[in-house]
């Protein structure tokens, strides 16, 4: 993120709320109408933030990080590479007042079903997948080809030096300079794990006939049924 920010792949600015707060303390949180345990962030700060950012910046899309939110996903990472000009909102404390979500905000996303204390490591998140995604960010030696979900599925295990490390050895095939059994070892890895910790993503992902013979070939050895059966 600190090469994109110096080749000026990316600019990064970041905005205190509390700068555009119209309360002499500088409040951006008030108790909740309807009573109950908690603060909200007021409208008004936000909607300033908002307001200074498009007339300096010009139009962007809005998206707030909240557990309300669509799932982030990598598909989506890789359609805001195209974006121009993305704004985070990160709220704190119980969430923000909904009339910003009504009024200003055209995305909301969650990072994922868990509470976090504000949105800021959610859109810090987001940002490094989508940063990262830009051409000229990655190195050539580190490629998001072959990421995880880059196909729907999940990557593949990964060794590197040495041979053998803590009396545990690299698979065969991988020494083997076999680039084709290579690839089919890589392939059925990847849908071995994808099976085993995502069997949800297998439903969507895009499989070849091979790719199917090699399921087969799993749910066999690993004695995992088929939907069917
Ligand atoms: C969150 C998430 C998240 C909720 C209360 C901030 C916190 C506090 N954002 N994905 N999960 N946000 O937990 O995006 O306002």
């Amino acid at each position: 993120m600190g090469r994109a920010q110096e080749k000026n792949v990316v600019d990064i600015h970041v905005h205190d709320v509390r700068d555009y707060s119209d309360d002499r303390h500088r409040k951006v949180d008030d108790y909740p109408y309807g009573g109950g345990p908690g603060m909200v962030m007021r409208p008004q700060p936000i909607a300033a933030a908002l307001a200074a950012i498009l007339s300096a910046a010009g139009p962007g899309r809005v998206l707030l990080l909240s557990p309300q939110g669509t799932r982030f996903t990598q598909k989506m990472a890789k359609e805001w590479t195209g974006e121009d000009h993305l704004i985070f909102i990160c709220g704190h404390y119980k969430g923000i007042d909904e009339r910003i979500r009504e009024r200003y905000v055209q995305e909301e996303i969650s990072v994922g079903d868990y509470v976090l204390t504000g949105g800021e490591l959610p859109a810090l998140v987001v940002i490094d997948a989508v940063v990262r995604l830009i051409p000229g960010v990655l190195g050539d030696l580190e490629s998001a080809a072959g990421d995880s979900f880059h196909e729907g599925v999940l990557d593949h295990p990964h060794y590197t030096r040495p041979e053998e490390f803590d009396g545990m050895r690299v698979p065969d095939i991988l020494l083997s300079g076999h680039h084709e059994q290579i690839r089919l070892w890589r392939r059925r890895e990847s849908l071995r794990r994808t099976l085993q910790n995502r069997p949800d993503l297998l439903d969507r992902a895009p499989l070849s006939d091979e790719d199917r013979r090699l399921l087969e070939d799993i749910r066999t050895e690993e004695g995992i049924p088929t939907k069917e059966e």
